[in-house]
């Protein structure tokens, strides 16, 4: 009898144990999505990159209001407006464990493949260029422009120039690079510019400080310096945002 008493408290104990640990477990599972990125420089130059983000950060993110803009100003205003707001949302620091978590990530791959630091922009260039073009028309149609905060970019593994520009500024930023939005005349298209000697290619100069910023496509597929031929002579609004 004492025996029957003994196994049904444990097997009680061990029905509690299992429950809990399967309520911890879903709790787990729903507090957050483990995302894979993989990428490629070449066909036979893979990566593959994996973050954990947690859900709440991300509808807090989901949840801020978009910035607004003035009216009736010049062109260079209106550059300046837009890449003075951009600049903040790539420079947020609800993100920072994130980006750095990322960024100790790229620096190892780019260490375990040996790669020169030219090659590591490269790498960085190649991550976020492999996450999806999509519209701001298609995904956020109730605004002209839906920039994206760096972590609703790597969550949705996907956006526009902006907000793959705001994504890979913040990269480069906590890598220690100097960055400027480039923004080109047209207000068409935007990208990234590092104040990185890569030695060919499309630079584009910054007046104020004679500072040279070499061109990253981080919506297209150049490589490193690259421009598409339909911006490389056009002149673009520069906004320095680190350095
Ligand atoms: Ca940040
Ligand atoms: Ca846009
Ligand atoms: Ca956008």
């Amino acid at each position: 009898m004492v025996t029957k008493k003994v196994y049904l408290a444990l097997l009680s104990l061990v029905v509690l144990v299992l429950a809990s640990l399967g309520w911890g477990l879903s709790a787990r599972f729903a507090t957050s999505a483990t995302i894979h990125y993989p990428f490629e420089i070449a066909s036979q130059d893979k990566h593959n990159l994996t973050l954990t983000i947690p859900l709440r950060d991300y509808r807090d993110y989901k949840e801020r209001p978009r910035p607004t803009y003035g009216n009736n100003l010049t062109r260079n205003e209106i550059a300046n407006q837009f890449l003075a707001k951009y600049s903040y949302i790539a420079d947020d620091r609800g993100d920072d464990a994130l980006i750095n978590n990322l960024v100790v990530k790229l620096e190892e791959e780019a260490a375990s493949h040996k790669l020169s630091e030219l090659r590591k922009i490269e790498l960085v260039l190649r991550f976020v260029q492999s996450l999806t073009y999509t519209t701001d028309n298609a995904t956020t149609p109730s605004y002209d422009e839906y920039p994206r905060y760096p972590l609703e970019t790597l969550f949705e593994q996907g956006g526009d120039c902006e907000d793959s520009s705001i994504l890979m500024s913040a990269i480069l930023m906590e890598m220690g690079y100097e960055v400027a939005f480039l923004l080109f005349e047209g207000f068409d298209h935007m990208g990234l510019g590092i104040n990185f000697p890569v030695g060919y290619g499309n630079s584009w100069i910054y007046e104020a400080t004679g500072i040279r910023y070499w061109y990253l496509d981080t919506s297209g597929k150049k490589s490193i310096g690259w421009a598409p031929e339909q911006y490389a002579e056009t002149p673009a609004y520069l906004f320095p945002i680190s350095g």
